[in-house]
């Protein structure tokens, strides 16, 4: 009986196994993943000149971002995005058209922003999207397709900010990174129940150069010591001609009292005159601008250490100015970003509480990214890596596997396809463009740019970096520094990150450069980009700088 009992028990045992292992499911490719049906919020957060580097979700050792982190850790961070022309108007002006720069017309700073072009907001508009935009747009005229705006004009000003509104100019007291954060938040709550979507562009201003903190942010930024990069004292042997020329470099193009916050007294009495002609001048317009209160706080803070900068400054040599320049604009440029973040934080927070998160999009980016002392420069412009490339963060719950990291050429370029895509709203044929969509819903196989295209136009001008266009791999760099010079540059991205040696004429990569060539004069053709059109905008510009009649947009 009991051998019986044990083999009916061995025989069920035997057909359970069979039948488990017959009904396992077999080797599966994963699921295409689909959008999901109902459409969601999307708040687009920009900052301007926010450098990857000061962000810690990037590179942890400037600064401690742990609200623009969380963007990062609950969603995505794409480690090569970038601009098509590292300069602000012209970068958003492709991210609202998804178009390059020679196509919607926006190719620098100095011409204002062509009004007939359509930007993608106006589409989300007609499509039933709630529109609102705050903080910097830097058009020279004001945003389309958004149902309420709040614009710095121009570039704006850090304390007590002036703001165009669709019912005229308001003065807000303050401080602009925190101002813009209310507006967003303020705009949130008059809009959270409302049953239609929304898109929220809330902008900031900070970073920005002068890189004025806050007040609260003054006493314990101008104490901290920051590490130094590889390349500050960076002599641009093995480079081109426009590295050596360009005129962003920390000991000898910097302003001092605009920049490093120098008063004017003192100086006067070190005998330092103002180089750039509208040093003074760039002081007085921010410094100047504060409140009895906000100038007190600074004077209890600036005054002193520029007092013991005094005693020093006769006996330093090169290389500790340098240092000192370096320590001066990291304490100030660092001190704006922990304004950003904290106010990152408030937005998630509210977010959160109001438990619009679930269904929202944020993006976090910047309009270009910035030189934090690399090649002893600051500002931005070149293809270089620092500048060329951005921070990129987008969560979306629910879509977005948390933790994803994805190092995919994805440029602005794509960001009005993506936002247009999730939105189920059809863009335009001519935008230019690949929805970023696969790579946030995780279907990566569907992603096909392997190049991407850039161009550089703001020259003779501010900075002085010299006029090019580039192809872009994940291996290598080739630029054509067009104009007058004509050198092409090399760079092996990755056996040289820090872009130190120009490799065009190693015989090694002589194969490189042929099919780079042959790639790069295509991705012009296929963008309608030509030399032809580069010497139409180059005339119009030098038109321009010789004309004081032609209508151009204020520098600062
Ligand atoms: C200002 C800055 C420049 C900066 C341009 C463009 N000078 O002119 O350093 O390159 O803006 O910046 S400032 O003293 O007025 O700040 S952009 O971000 O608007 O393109
Ligand atoms: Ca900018």
């Amino acid at each position: 009986m009991k051998n019986q009992q044990l083999t009916l028990r061995f025989l069920s045992f035997f057909f359970c196994a069979i039948l488990v292992v017959s009904c396992k499911p077999k080797e599966q490719k994963a699921a295409k993943k689909e959008l999901p049906a109902k459409r969601p919020n999307i708040i687009f957060m920009m900052s301007d000149d926010h450098a990857y580097q000061a962000i810690s979700a990037y590179s942890d050792h400037l600064i401690q971002t742990p609200n623009i982190d969380r963007i990062a850790n609950e969603g995505i961070k794409f480690t090569n995005a970038c601009v098509s022309n590292s300069i602000c108007a012209p970068s958003r002006a492709t991210i609202l058209t998804g178009k390059h720069c020679h196509i919607h017309g926006k190719v620098d700073n100095v011409f204002p922003f062509d009004e007939s072009q359509t930007t993608f907001p106006q589409i989300m508009q007609k499509a039933g999207y709630k529109t609102a935009m705050f903080g910097k747009l830097h058009f020279g005229n004001n945003p389309k397709g958004v149902d309420e705006f709040k614009i710095l004009p121009g570039q704006g000003r850090y304390y007590n900010p002036i703001f165009n509104t669709n019912d005229g100019q308001i003065t807000v007291e303050g401080y602009v990174t925190d101002i813009i954060m209310d507006m967003t938040l303020e705009w949130l709550e008059n809009n959270k129940n409302s049953e239609e979507p929304f898109m929220l562009f809330s902008m900031q201003k900070a970073p920005h150069r002068e890189w004025l903190p806050a007040p609260r942010h003054f006493k314990e930024y101008t104490k901290k010591t920051f590490k130094e990069p590889e390349t500050l004292f960076d002599d641009y042997e093995g480079r081109g001609t426009a590295a050596k020329t360009a005129e962003m470099n920390l000991l000898t193009h910097m302003n001092w009292a605009g920049d490093s916050k120098m008063y004017p007294d003192i100086m006067k009495e070190l005998g330092i005159k103002d180089k750039s002609g509208w040093d003074l001048e760039a002081f007085e317009r921010e410094v100047g601008a504060m409140n009895e209160e906000q100038r007190a706080v600074w004077d209890s803070v600036y005054r002193p250490m520029m007092e013991a900068f005094k005693k020093e400054y006769p006996n330093m040599s090169d290389e500790e100015l340098m240092k000192w320049r370096y320590q001066r604009y990291m304490q100030d440029y660092l001190g704006c970003i922990a304004s950003v973040d904290e106010n990152v934080g408030r937005l998630l927070d509210y977010l959160d509480e109001t438990g619009l998160a679930e269904n929202t999009i944020i993006v976090y980016t910047s309009d270009q990214g910035f030189y934090l002392g690399e090649h002893g420069w600051f500002d931005k412009r070149f293809v270089y890596d620092e500048s060329f490339k951005t921070p990129l963060l987008i969560r979306w719950p629910n879509v977005i596997k948390p933790g994803t990291t994805s190092t995919e050429m994805v440029q602005n370029l794509d960001f009005a396809q993506t936002i247009l895509e999730a939105a189920h709203i059809e863009a335009p044929d001519d935008m230019q463009g690949e929805s970023l969509v696969p790579l946030l819903l995780g279907n990566n196989e569907e992603w096909t740019r392997d190049a991407v295209y850039y161009h550089y136009y703001e020259y003779p001008g501010i900075h002085m970096v010299k006029r090019h266009y580039a192809i872009i791999t994940q291996e290598y760099k080739l630029a054509h520094f067009y104009y007058d010079v004509d050198e092409w540059e090399l760079y092996d991205r990755k056996n040289d990150p820090n872009e130190m040696k120009n490799v065009i004429d190693d015989p090694a990569y002589a194969d490189v450069v042929v099919k780079l060539k042959k790639q790069l004069a295509d991705l012009r053709e296929q963008y309608g980009d030509s030399s032809q059109l580069d010497q139409e905008i180059l005339r119009k510009y030098l038109e321009a700088q010789n004309n004081p009649d032609i209508e151009t947009v204020p520098l600062h």
